[in-house]
């Protein structure tokens, strides 16, 4: 499989002793992960694992842009979003709105993963498998499948453990049992649900035999595939459906002004402990070569990641500057960035400027 063939490569590279750009951390951890329907990361790492410097992956996918960009790390261990010793108690490990990274895991490489956002999903019917590949042959004490619930959508809410209801599970499958294969082991999990159509995530908890290892991933899917969102819809254009929690105050803008800029601030979704917020800039009546956006907050703030513009904290401000391919921008045209902040969102007082 490709797919294997260029991880080897690189791991290959680093036992070699050359010095590799964003190498895996351990070529021994082959453990496993959900490759179909793909999880967050996996898919991410299928996509773009070979060409993940493209800058066309910022329009094209732009939740897997901000992934690679916040931790490449967390593509190439796409097999290594575990925690160990939760003892079973998987609600207690990991708080709500941290599904995707397993609670921050292996120290945040995967916090990526609860960006919210429009991810690529896969099409599927009611009835499909989840496909569980396991490169370490350590088989399950159990394997549990859930679905968000008919109404949640991902592309605007924080996945919560109450969004999910349980669809399927396995009990104790030792490797053995699995379909063999030469990297590895795998098994389908079949789930089969009624009258469900448009977004949704699967989340499946994979207890491997294996110490105590247990595996979290997000999975989103789009059942019945007729309601498959544009591939160019950038995380940071607003969502085709409301966000479930508006924004309190209405945007703040600055206005524009001849050579240079104006800058829109809206919050896309908030939850307990963070929030997600985009901002449009926009160039004034004459052509612009970069922008820096200022958001100033009324008491001192911080950013955990952004997309499409480079972030900083700085007091009570948070700077935004341009990324290399968004920064020049014609006369009256647009770009937008987004970012993840820490702790209640407050409505900041924007102000662009640029250079041309
Ligand atoms: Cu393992």
């Amino acid at each position: 499989m490709k797919r294997r063939v260029l991880f080897s490569a690189v791991a290959g590279a680093l036992l070699a002793g050359l010095t590799v750009l964003f190498a895996p951390v351990s070529p021994a951890n082959a453990h496993g992960n959900v490759t179909g329907p793909a999880s967050r990361n996996y898919g991410c790492y299928e996509r773009w694992g070979s060409k993940f410097q493209d800058p066309t992956m910022a329009t094209e996918d732009p939740m897997c842009w901000q992934a690679w960009q916040a931790n490449p790390n967390a593509m190439w261990n796409w097999n290594g979003l575990f925690r160990e010793g939760v003892a079973g108690n998987h609600q207690g490990a990991i708080p709500d709105g941290q599904l995707c990274s397993a609670g921050h895991t292996e120290s945040g490489r995967y916090n990526a993963m609860d960006v919210v956002g429009d991810w690529k999903a896969t099409n599927v019917g009611n009835s499909f498998n989840v496909k569980l590949f396991d490169g370490a042959r350590h088989g399950a004490d159990y394997i549990w499948v859930y679905v968000t619930k008919p109404g949640f959508n991902p592309v605007t809410t924080a996945l919560k453990w109450s969004d999910l209801t349980k669809v399927s599970e396995i009990g104790n499958t030792p490797a053995a049992q699995w379909t063999q294969r030469s990297d590895g082991v795998e098994i389908d999990i079949p789930v089969s649900l009624s009258g469900r159509s448009g977004r949704a995530m699967v989340y499946t908890i994979w207890q491997a035999s294996h110490l105590d290892q247990s595996y979290y991933f997000c999975s989103d899917v789009n059942f019945g595939g007729t309601t498959t969102t544009p591939p160019t819809t950038p995380p940071t254009t607003p969502p085709t459906t409301p966000p479930t929690t508006p924004p309190t105050t209405p945007p703040t803008t600055t206005p524009p002004a001849s050579g240079a800029c104006s800058a829109t601030y809206a919050l896309t979704s908030q939850w307990s402990g963070g929030y997600q917020a985009e901002v449009k800039v926009t160039a004034g009546t004459a052509a612009i070569k970069s922008w820096t956006v200022n958001l100033a907050y009324g008491s001192a703030t911080t950013v955990q990641q952004s997309w499409n513009s480079t972030v900083t904290a700085s007091g009570n401000t948070l700077v935004a500057k341009n990324a290399t391919y968004n920064g020049a921008l014609s006369a009256g045209g647009t770009t937008s960035f987004g970012f993840i902040g820490n702790g209640t969102a407050a409505t900041p007082t924007v102000t662009c400027t640029a250079t041309t």
